[in-house]
């Protein structure tokens, strides 16, 4: 678009003028009276000023042109939104893909959206053209941990520890572990009592880990009998007593295991397994509750990558892991762990699992 302005003594003088120089498409925007500079023009009849415009482009250039100016302002506006932070749909888009991983982590999805709540802050400040898992990684250890902790035994634990549990989870082999770790390294006496003498084998079974440590293995066959080799075991520093693996369907075996225990003051450890299918778990959980176990152990952490049954279960019943097993090597293969420990073995942080799962994506 081209405008100009023109001074002339009337307006058919004006128009000749811009007939001339703009030709007869010019258009008149505007016109007025105007007086000349310095006292001349207070002496001379004033002018007449009209401005004329000629649209020099086609229509549809004019507008091509102005979208042009749009899309570059639309840049400018998103690479300064950039220095500030990522885009509204990046953080969904990130969020989504923190939750799909939780959830592949088997954390079931009420307590996802828990760990995940509020995060879009933390995702919004994260520069988008690097962007930082990690400090997203960190805040979800932290709030795994915080549960864990929660859940956190306030006091040590006492000298009788009893090891329920499902069959086949590996409540012998873990007894053997730390029964090996109690006396080789802590320097502990103990005393092994088994009541599992429903199956072929189970007694010999400790009694092989029992000689190889040269430890004493009692049998109790009754409830009256148990507390007796509890009583007799009165020089030990930690008991730690076997009992039947039973499906927990088997509620008369489990009424059974409770007459047993119920009998004395010992602290349960539900012994469960991380290959365990999480709605397995669950009704497990729910029948063993009956039996008020006071810690929990997670066993077979090596056959498994996804470990959300862990804090599924403790979230939901706010008993805390006292140690997690890792392979059948007696006496290596087992750890005690703290809640930030756990979390990041959850999390799989710093594990080959999360390397692969960096290089697939920016996260
Ligand atoms: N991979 C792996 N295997 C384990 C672990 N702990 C135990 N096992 C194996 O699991 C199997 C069962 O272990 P047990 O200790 O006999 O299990 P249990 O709970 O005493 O079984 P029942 O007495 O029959 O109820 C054995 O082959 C163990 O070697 C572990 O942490 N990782
Ligand atoms: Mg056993």
């Amino acid at each position: 678009m081209k405008v100009k302005r023109y001074l002339a003594r009337n307006m058919a003088e004006a128009l000749a003028y811009i007939r001339r120089d703009l030709g007869p498409d010019a258009v008149i925007i505007s016109t007025r009276r105007v007086r000349s500079r310095g006292w001349r023009g207070w002496l001379a009849p004033p002018q007449l000023e009209v401005t004329a415009a000629l649209d020099s482009l086609p229509a549809s250039e004019t507008q091509a042109d102005l979208r042009r100016q749009v899309e570059e302002i639309k840049g400018l506006l998103e690479e300064v939104s950039g220095h500030l932070g990522i885009r509204k749909d990046q953080v969904e888009e990130r969020l989504l893909r923190w939750r799909e991983l939780l959830l592949q982590l088997e954390i079931k999805a009420d307590l996802t959206d828990r760990l995940l709540e509020g995060l879009a802050g933390d995702l919004r400040e994260s520069d988008p053209r690097a962007p930082n898992p990690e400090a997203v990684r960190e805040e979800l250890v932290a709030r795994l941990a915080d549960i864990l902790a929660a859940a956190w035994p306030g006091k040590p634990p006492g000298r009788v520890m009893a090891f329920i549990g499902p069959t086949g989870v590996g409540k012998t082999t873990t007894l053997a572990k730390l029964a090996a770790r109690f006396s080789l390294l802590e320097r502990k006496k103990v005393g092994l009592i088994t009541i599992d003498t429903y199956r072929i084998g189970a007694v010999e079974q400790l009694q092989t880990y029992g000689e190889i440590l040269g430890l004493p293995l009692a049998v109790a066959w009754s409830p009256q009998e148990l507390r007796e080799k509890v009583e007799g075991y009165r020089d030990k520093d930690v008991i730690l007593i076997d009992t039947v693996g039973r499906s927990p369907q088997n509620e008369l075996r489990l009424a059974e295991l409770r007459a047993f225990l119920e009998s004395l003051d010992a602290d349960h450890y539900l012994v469960l397994s991380c290959t365990t299918k999480s709605r397995d778990l669950d009704s497990i959980v729910a029948r063993y509750r009956q039996l008020n176990p006071a810690r929990l152990i997670f066993t077979k952490v090596d056959e498994t990558q996804y470990l959300g049954n862990i804090i599924n279960v403790v979230a939901a019943t706010g008993i805390p892991v006292a140690y997690i097993t890792n392979g059948q090597n007696v006496p290596d293969d087992i750890e005690k762990v703290g809640p930030e420990r756990l979390a990041r073995l959850i999390l799989g942080a710093g594990e080959a699992w999360t390397t692969k799962q960096h290089a697939s994506g920016n996260w």
